[in-house]
């Protein structure tokens, strides 16, 4: 992707561990490289179709001048975030904050810490089989709409499914978005259980009914399998009420470890080609 770079913004301000640092001040260093598509703008000339570099400099002086951090790293963190949330044409920032006056009795050069953040684009499973099922669907678009570090991309239709799971319960409303996020994916999971439990969801059967279910299916390309979050979701490939409603907003998606696109996921479920055993 194309690039915009800002070297070593020399900014004074008041990040430090130690009453003096916060007090007194000294110099800081910020450089950014803003990952971001400028052909428009190269093409026609205007501003308007690019991010502004005096803009973007204007508010790294402004955003590290007005807050003080303790860490260099919290600082770095929280401009990442804001410089993405104020430039709606950056899709990923690597920013790193020197410090060269850093308060070390031993002559150094600087030092920094350097980070990349950026928008993600995640799946998500969304699932309803109790009570207004579509005011729960509804509502998880809506609060993911409201939050900032989310941009809903695509909804799927709601589709009427029968149970999966051997539990004998009421039928399903299921669907499926794609969102782009500034939550790593531990965040979102969280960010999705804090949106579960307004809709009231209770968790009582394994597999059993529930007013609202949201399950990351893939994200960004990632594999992950830690105590609390799989990604890519450990049985999409064998739902067709998650696959169906997925291949109509992503059907080339690829499952990143077994290879294959979605649409290809899903005629495989609804022809039997291939078993699918669920380890449980
Ligand atoms: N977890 C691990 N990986 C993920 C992930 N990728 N996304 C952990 C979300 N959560 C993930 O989930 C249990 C734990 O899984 C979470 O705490 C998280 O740390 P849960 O939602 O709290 O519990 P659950 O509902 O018992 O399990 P789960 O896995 O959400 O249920 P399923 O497997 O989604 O099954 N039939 C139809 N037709 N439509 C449905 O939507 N849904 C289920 C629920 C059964 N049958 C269905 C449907
Ligand atoms: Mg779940």
């Amino acid at each position: 992707m194309d690039q915009i770079i800002v070297e070593d913004l020399r900014v004074y301000a008041y990040h430090g561990v130690y009453r003096q640092e916060n007090e007194e001040g000294q110099n800081f260093y910020v450089s950014v490289i803003l990952d971001t598509d400028t052909r428009a703008a190269g093409l026609s000339d205007d501003l308007e179709l690019s991010t502004n570099y005096g803009e973007v400099c204007r508010f790294l002086y402004t955003f590290l001048r007005e807050h003080t951090y303790r860490l260099i790293e919290t600082a770095a963190e929280r401009c990442a975030e804001a410089l993405l949330l104020q430039f709606p044409l950056v899709r990923q920032v690597t920013l790193e904050l020197k410090k060269p006056e850093a308060p070390i009795r031993i002559p150094f050069g600087s030092v920094s810490v350097r980070i990349m953040r950026g928008w993600r684009r995640a799946y998500i499973a969304c699932g309803s089989n109790m009570g207004d099922r579509m005011a729960h669907l509804d509502a998880a678009v809506h609060a993911l709409r409201q939050d900032q570090k989310c941009r809903v991309l695509r909804v799927s239709d709601w589709m009427e499914t029968t149970p999966y799971g051997g539990v004998e319960q009421d039928n399903f409303l299921n669907g499926a978005l794609s969102v782009e996020t500034l939550y790593a994916p531990e965040e979102l999971l969280e960010a999705l259980q804090e949106i579960e439990k307004r809709e009231y969801r209770e968790r009582r059967v394994h597999w059993g009914p529930r007013t609202l279910d949201l399950d990351i299916l893939l994200y960004e390309g990632r594999v992950m399998d830690t105590e609390r979050l799989m990604i890519p979701h450990r049985d999409m490939q064998n739902r067709d009420f998650v696959l169906k409603p997925l291949a109509q907003i992503a059907p080339y998606e690829i499952h990143p470890v077994l290879g294959k696109a979605v649409v290809v996921l899903l005629e495989e479920v609804e022809t039997g080609k291939e078993k699918h055993v669920l380890l449980n």
